[in-house]
Order: structure tokens, then C-alpha cells, then sequence
């Protein structure tokens, strides 16, 4: 008797639990850094001029656009339940050396999946991981090896480094849910189809480090989770 009271309100919040679609909302935000930040540095090509010096290298260390936005921070939140994995934007995640840069600069790549490390360049590069939860590697990739896969089982921030090229620098984010996103030229991101909840959000720059919030996403719609570093 009490089902049948009651299943008017029941019956949707049942379905809507089940197609798992519902209850979810978005978070989206700006990242800005306070301080005013110098224009990037350029970088001296030093080795294989033919490859490396056919485009212009910058420190990427920390850009700054129009209106103070920080390109590439890191944002997630902590401690989903769903246990969805993180989909890079490509489809599958990859990280290539091109032009002796790594190409992207900052990786998302889903935890325990195998990412195909390219030599776009077809001379030697050497990938030198500096982990903290993963077991580091140096492996040289030379000139015909196109491809080499790498996995890296636990969530974590890897610094990757070239021993051939000095300036080469880049970071793999190992993500250990599907909630990861990364700033745009402008420092605007948008993480989608969060399960509704109160979070702690973490942005991370390589340069200005780890900050945290809390956020509550919406049943539906979005919550604006704007972020400013302070100057350094
Ligand atoms: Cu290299």
C-alpha cells in the first residue's frame, strides 16, 4: 500500500537514478593569475637545428592571455563515485614529440590505459619520467621507432623530460576518474556530466602549484567555479 502512494514520486527518481544521465550538472570556470606574469622566454635551439629549430620554442611554463587567464591548469574534482574513466579529446590518449616539443605540453591521460608515445620528429628523443605514485622510466625512442606504448597505473603528476633536448618539458596528469579538465588559451574550462554532489576541486599549474575549493554541482544546469592564483 505504501508503494503504491508513494510511486508517483518514486518512479522517477528511480528511473532517473538508472539512466544515470540525470542528477548530473557541469562545472565550469575561468583559472586568472593576480600578478602580471613576463612573456614566455624564448628557448635557444641547441641540438638537431634541421627538426627542432623549424618552429619557435617558448617557455610554457606559465602563459597568461588577455584578461589574466592562465592557459593549461589542471581541474578536477576528488573523490567521484561513479567510477567513470576519463576520456582524453583525442579518443585515445597519445603524447607526441613534434618539433622537439612535447606535444601536448600537459597530458590528461586516463590511469591504467596505454598511451602511445609518437616520434613525429624521426631523430632520437629519450622519454625521462619523474613520477611520485608510478614507477619512473628513461627510454630512448629512436629515430624509426615511431611508436612506444607506456601505462601509468596510479593517479599522479609526471613531470617528462628529453635527455637528448635539454628544453624539452612537458607534464602527464594521470587521471583516476573521468572529471579532469585543462584551461584554454583564455583560462576558461569546463568539466561536464558531474555527478550532483559537494566536491573539493583542485587546480594545479605547473608553475603557481596546487589550490582547492569546494563546489556543489547541481542536479542540472552548471556551477560557476571561477578560480584566481595570487601573484607571486
Ligand atoms: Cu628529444
Amino acid at each position: 500500500m505504501i508503494t503504491i502512494r508513494t510511486s508517483k514520486v518514486l518512479i522517477p527518481v528511480l528511473s532517473a537514478l538508472t539512466l544515470g544521465t540525470a542528477f548530473a550538472g557541469d562545472i565550469v570556470g575561468k583559472v586568472k593569475y593576480a600578478g602580471t606574469a613576463p612573456a614566455p622566454a624564448k628557448i635557444q635551439v641547441t641540438k638537431d637545428q634541421a627538426v627542432c629549430g623549424k618552429a619557435e620554442h617558448s617557455d610554457e611554463s606559465l602563459l597568461v592571455g588577455a584578461d589574466k587567464g592562465v592557459k593549461n591548469v589542471v581541474v578536477n574534482i576528488n573523490d567521484p563515485k561513479d567510477g567513470k574513466k576519463y576520456t582524453p579529446p583525442a579518443g585515445k590518449p597519445t603524447l607526441d614529440q613534434n618539433g622537439c616539443k612535447f606535444v601536448p605540453h600537459i597530458d590528461i591521460v586516463p590511469a591504467g590505459q596505454e598511451v602511445t608515445i609518437i616520434n613525429s620528429d624521426g631523430i632520437l628523443h629519450n622519454i625521462h619520467t619523474f613520477p611520485k605514485n608510478n614507477t619512473p622510466f628513461n627510454k630512448a625512442q629512436p629515430k624509426f621507432k615511431k611508436e612506444m606504448p607506456a601505462t601509468f597505473e596510479k593517479p599522479d603528476i609526471v613531470q617528462i623530460k628529453c635527455d637528448v633536448h635539454s628544453w624539452m618539458a612537458g607534464w602527464i596528469v594521470v587521471a583516476g576518474h573521468a572529471y579532469y579538465a585543462l584551461t584554454d588559451a583564455s583560462g576558461n574550462f569546463k568539466i561536464s556530466g558531474v555527478p550532483a554532489g559537494t566536491y573539493t576541486i583542485d587546480y594545479w599549474q605547473e608553475k603557481l602549484g596546487k589550490q582547492s575549493k569546494q563546489v556543489t554541482v547541481p542536479a542540472s544546469g552548471s556551477v560557476t567555479a571561477d578560480f584566481e592564483y595570487p601573484a607571486k
